[in-house]
Formats: C-alpha cells, sequence, structure tokens
C-alpha cells in the first residue's frame, strides 16, 4: 500500500523532507507539492529528478483526492492556517516545529483535532527520534545518575538568516530544548526567564537579542539552562548535560574522523542543523508513515506538546522582553485523546 503525501513548503526542510520522503522511506508517493513562491517547488522536483503536482494555492493541495496525508513545511506564520485546512479536509497531518505561533493557535488546532476523537496530527520534534536523546531518557528513567539536579544545554547556529529575531530564535530554535527537557526529565514546569548578555558584533540589526540565555526551573526544582546563540560563527553545536544527584549523562556530539596532520589533531564541528540529526528526522518519518499507512493515528509528538512548548514560549518572550523577569507557568491537565501515549 502507498501512501500519498503533499508537501507544503519547499524551502530547506520541506525539499529534505521531500527527499526523504520520495528516497528512504519506503511506500511513499509524494503525489503533490506546494510552495507560495511560483516556480520554487518545481525547480526543487527537477532538481530531485521528481514528478509531483505543483500546486500554488495550499488549499488545492489539501483538497486533492490524490493527497492522502498533509506534511507541513512552509514557514511559521503559515502553519496554523495550512494545519487548520488539512485537518478541516480530515487528512492527518504532519507539521513541522514549531506547531504555531502561540498558544492560542495551537488550542484552536487542538480543538479542531478533537473533532475527530483521534490524533490526527504530529508535529516534528524529532529530537525525540534521536537514539543519543532516547538513550539519555532511558537512563534518567533506570534512575542510573540519580535524580537529576540540573540540565545545562547549548544550542548554537553558525548562521541565521539576516530577518532573524528573538522570537524566532525562541519558537524556531529553543523551542527544541523547551519541548525536550520536560519530556527527559518527567517533570513540568514552573517557571522561565530569559537573559540578554553582550550581543554579538554579527547581529546586524536590533530584532534580535543574541546570545540569549533560557533558564527554567521545574516544579520539583530542577534548574535548566539553555545557551541560545544563532551567529556562533564556528558551527552547530548542540549540548545537553543532565547532573545527577550520582553522575552526569552526556550527550555525545557526531561522530567525525580525527585528523593528526602539521602538528595538529582536529574533528571537524558540522554546519548545518539538517545534517546533524539526519537519522532522527527519518526514524520520525518511518514511525509516522508506518502510523497513517494503516489509517491509525500517530504516536509521535502531538499538537498537546506543540501547546505545551508554545504556553511555555510564549511566557520566554515576555520575560525576554520585561528585562528577564521570572515568569510562572502552568499547565492544565492533558485532555484524554493526548494523556497516554
Ligand atoms: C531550525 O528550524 C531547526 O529546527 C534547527 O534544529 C535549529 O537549530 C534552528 O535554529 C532552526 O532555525
Amino acid at each position: 500500500h502507498v501512501t500519498k503525501v503533499g508537501i507544503v513548503g519547499i524551502g530547506f526542510i520541506g525539499s529534505d523532507h521531500l527527499h526523504r520522503l520520495t528516497k528512504t522511506i519506503a511506500n511513499v508517493d509524494v503525489t503533490a507539492v506546494c510552495d507560495i513562491v511560483p516556480g520554487k517547488a518545481q525547480k526543487e522536483l527537477d532538481r530531485q529528478g521528481l514528478t509531483a503536482h505543483d500546486y500554488l494555492d495550499y488549499h488545492d493541495l489539501v483538497n486533492d483526492p490524490d493527497v492522502d496525508v498533509v506534511v507541513c513545511t512552509a514557514n511559521n506564520e503559515a502553519h496554523y492556517e495550512i494545519v487548520m485546512a488539512a485537518l478541516k479536509a480530515g487528512k492527518f497531518t504532519f507539521c513541522e516545529k514549531p506547531l504555531a505561533l502561540d498558544a492560542k493557535q495551537c488550542l484552536d488546532i487542538i480543538a479542531e483535532e478533537k473533532k475527530y476523537g483521534k490524533r490526527m496530527l504530529q508535529v516534528g520534534f524529532m529530537r525525540h527520534y534521536a537514539p543519543e536523546y532516547v538513550q539519555m531518557k532511558q537512563m534518567i528513567d533506570e534512575g542510573k545518575i540519580g535524580a537529576p539536579l540540573m540540565i545545562d544545554e547549548r544550542h548554537y547556529n553558525q548562521t541565521q538568516p539576516e530577518e532573524y529575531d528573538s522570537s524566532r530564535s525562541i519558537i524556531e530554535t529553543a523551542i527544541h530544548e523547551i519541548d525536550l527537557d520536560h519530556w527527559l526529565i518527567n517533570d513540568d514546569y514552573a517557571n522561565i526567564r530569559v537573559f540578554s548578555p553582550k550581543q554579538t558584533k554579527y547581529v546586524q540589526n536590533a530584532k534580535i537579542q543574541d546570545p540569549m540565555i533560557v533558564m527554567m526551573e521545574t516544579k520539583t526544582g530542577i534548574n535548566i539552562i539553555i545557551e541560545v546563540f544563532v551567529r556562533c560563527q564556528y558551527g552547530y553545536d548542540i549540548k545537553c548535560d543532565v547532573i545527577g544527584e550520582e553522575g552526569v549523562l552526556e550527550l555525545p556530539t557526531v561522530p567525525q574522523v580525527a585528523t593528526r596532520l602539521n602538528a595538529e589533531y582536529s574533528t571537524a564541528i558540522l554546519t548545518d542543523w539538517k545534517a546533524r540529526f539526519e537519522s532522527a528526522y527519518d526514524i520520525e518519518f518511518r514511525d509516522f508513515i508506518d502510523h497513517v499507512s494503516q489509517e491509525e493515528s500517530p504516536v509521535g509528538p502531538s499538537a498537546w506538546d506543540g501547546y505545551i512548548a508554545a504556553v511555555t514560549a510564549d511566557a520566554a518572550i515576555t520575560s525576554l522582553n520585561d528585562k528577564g523577569t521570572t515568569q510562572d507557568l502552568s499547565f492544565p491537565e492533558a485532555p484524554a485523546l493526548y494523556a497516554e501515549k
């Protein structure tokens, strides 16, 4: 049985998923693509040697009977309307992170999904599928390092486009850690604050604070520090140390061949985030397609996870704009639809 997929938004990650879905994942046919920039999707199809219907309007794609499943990889601003349209058309939907721009939009999406009485949507928080994070979580659950006390993280990008602003650093970059950490340590966040260190000279406008420090406390008192730096210049660098009562768990870096040359010993650092988490994306899509191809609900990160992350990110933006003041967080019980994973 072949699952027919339509992809909306053929940018960085859209073209990557197009390649993944046609070349890496079995039994998928990408029957349609769409991009608001005329000709952009077709150009990418040609580059990858593929044929698919190229729509200019995503409404036509989501309503195409030849599309069973919608993958939304459009820009953040468009996620909400595309996901709503896909759900209204009754299609299983995969939406890249962030699910939407804020918590309110996420709640609307949840209300739409609830009409089906089952999960229709998965959010692209792919780190849940990264074997190294899965192993860390397992070790924490087994009590290997005792009770976690602190998490120390780094989320560095080599660079981002000029228009990248502080809110994107939070809802598009830090959102990965925001989503991941409470899952990793089985705790809820109690508060968040965002500090503004000295700006790098590489920022091109005043719309971004770069770097920034995101600090969260959980209900049981675990402290989490995330350094977010999207113009760090040297590469793509993700660090995650979980410090427990008995020991520390350390996220491994991607293995690279070491070079001994000219009196130096060195290993490369990746620069592209898509390459850093390539296997996580592959496993994520395999799992998503495995379920939806059988008409079963997806089981990966849900709209509720998207909502929890959005509530936290909204508070982070408030804190950043309010001189780093502490913003208290509280979360309602997950609706039954999302309760069991
Ligand atoms: C991008 O959208 C990602 O998801 C990357 O993982 C992140 O590092 C980057 O900052 C985002 O722009």
